[in-house]
């Protein structure tokens, strides 16, 4: 039964994880990295080929801007993927200084708009589902400017995008606690996103990012809350030690990881309702190898929550039996899961170690011999 489950995964890889990226001291340029997103398809697909259960890339615009959406999309399709969340980019252009939809100057704010409508039109022409916005509009000093008055541009922004959504299409809207903005962000927590979703409709939720949240904030209560209220739509995936560090989701705190994804699985969000999306940047290790690790530990996490005794510990929940409650869910979590994962990628015809075979294929020697010459993909921040 939890092979089965196992089997069904769906974890969607960042079409920016693929390319260069950094911090503001250094991005550090690697070989192999694609030039456009045709080749950041193209590693997602072997991401997929190699662990099963990373069908979908998430494209940023305009970071994956091209001239022939329905292309691009035929293009993945031949290589075994599928365009998943297009996010919008309000966050780079000088115009967005003072914020994007939520700036003073309501010029801006319908440039910001029409973005976020193009967006729209890319998830039409690719068969995209979903659309992630998150914004990086706030302030940086107090009384910079009325905090009640971006929330209602926000609220007029969002409606305008929300009616123009299509059958079956939804957005996801992303909260982050500071930065770029390091006095107010508008979206700066679960609880504003929520609110703004609430007074829209079924067709806006809540993306969590794993590493958008102050220190000790306890995620998977904002997840089984979220989850509760039909409010959860997805996730981004990475960790941290301190703040948006974009690290191997897993990487820095695994048991959050299983925390988290022990209340999908009690909360019944393990399924195509709520999206599983890694958002990464692998600043100084190799992109491809970071991705497939990554979504490893994602299914480590998975198989760990799936495995928990649900009717011990809710008998142990019901007795008041604290340490026995607790040792049913550590029991999983200290449950090494790796053989049953290498086993049910062995019956899905994959190697049982998919970083292994994935530095036994040779693709990137292929790559870095393909890709030697011409402009690297980057943020281009
Ligand atoms: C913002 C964010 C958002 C993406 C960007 C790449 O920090 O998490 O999800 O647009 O990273
Ligand atoms: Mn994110």
């Amino acid at each position: 039964m939890i092979k089965d489950l196992l089997r069904g995964q769906h974890i969607e890889t960042p079409s920016w994880a693929y390319g260069n990226s950094g911090t503001r001291f250094k991005v550090f340029a690697q070989p192999g990295v694609p030039r456009d997103p045709y080749e950041k398809i193209a590693d997602a697909a072997r991401v997929h080929a190699f662990t099963g259960v990373a069908p979908t890339v998430a494209l940023h615009i305009p970071w994956d801007r091209v001239d022939d959406y329905p292309g691009l999309a035929a293009h993945a399709a031949e290589l075994g993927v599928r365009i998943g969340a297009i996010n919008s980019n309000v966050f780079q252009d000088d115009d967005y200084r003072l914020g994007s939809v939520t700036h003073p100057d309501p010029a801006v704010r319908r440039k910001a708009l029409g973005h976020l409508l193009d967006c729209v039109d890319v998830m039409d022409q690719t068969g995209s589902d979903t659309l992630k916005l998150w914004f990086s509009d706030g302030t940086n000093y107090p009384g910079q400017d009325d905090i009640r008055a971006r929330q209602d541009r926000l609220a007029e922004a969002l409606q305008a995008v929300y009616e123009r959504l299509g059958e079956g299409q939804r957005f996801l809207l992303e909260y982050k606690l500071f930065e770029p903005a390091f006095y107010t962000t508008d979206v700066p927590d679960w609880g504003t996103a929520y609110a703004h979703c609430l007074r829209l409709g079924d067709k806006a939720q809540v993306v969590v990012d794993t590493g958008h949240h102050a220190p000790g904030v306890n995620i998977e209560f904002i997840v089984a809350f979220l989850l509760r209220e039909g409010k959860l739509g997805g996730f981004d995936f990475n960790s941290r030690f301190y703040a948006d560090d974009d690290l191997m989701a897993g990487a820095a705190d695994p048991f959050q990881l299983f925390r988290i994804m022990y209340e999908v699985v009690r909360g019944g969000g393990y399924g195509p309702g709520v999206a599983f999306m890694l958002d990464q940047c692998h600043n100084i290790e190799p992109k491809i190898p970071g991705q497939i690790r990554s979504v490893m530990n994602v299914q480590e996490a998975t198989a760990k929550a799936l495995l928990v005794d649900r009717d011990a510990l809710a008998a142990a929940q019901r007795a008041g039996d604290v340490l026995g409650a607790n040792a049913v869910l550590m029991d999983a979590y200290n449950t090494d899961v790796r053989p049953l994962l290498a086993e049910l990628r062995e019956e899905t015809g994959l190697d049982p170690d998919p970083m292994a075979a994935y530095a036994r294929s040779g693709y990137f020697e292929k790559i870095c011999a393909e890709r030697a010459d011409g402009a690297q993909a980057g943020w281009g921040a």
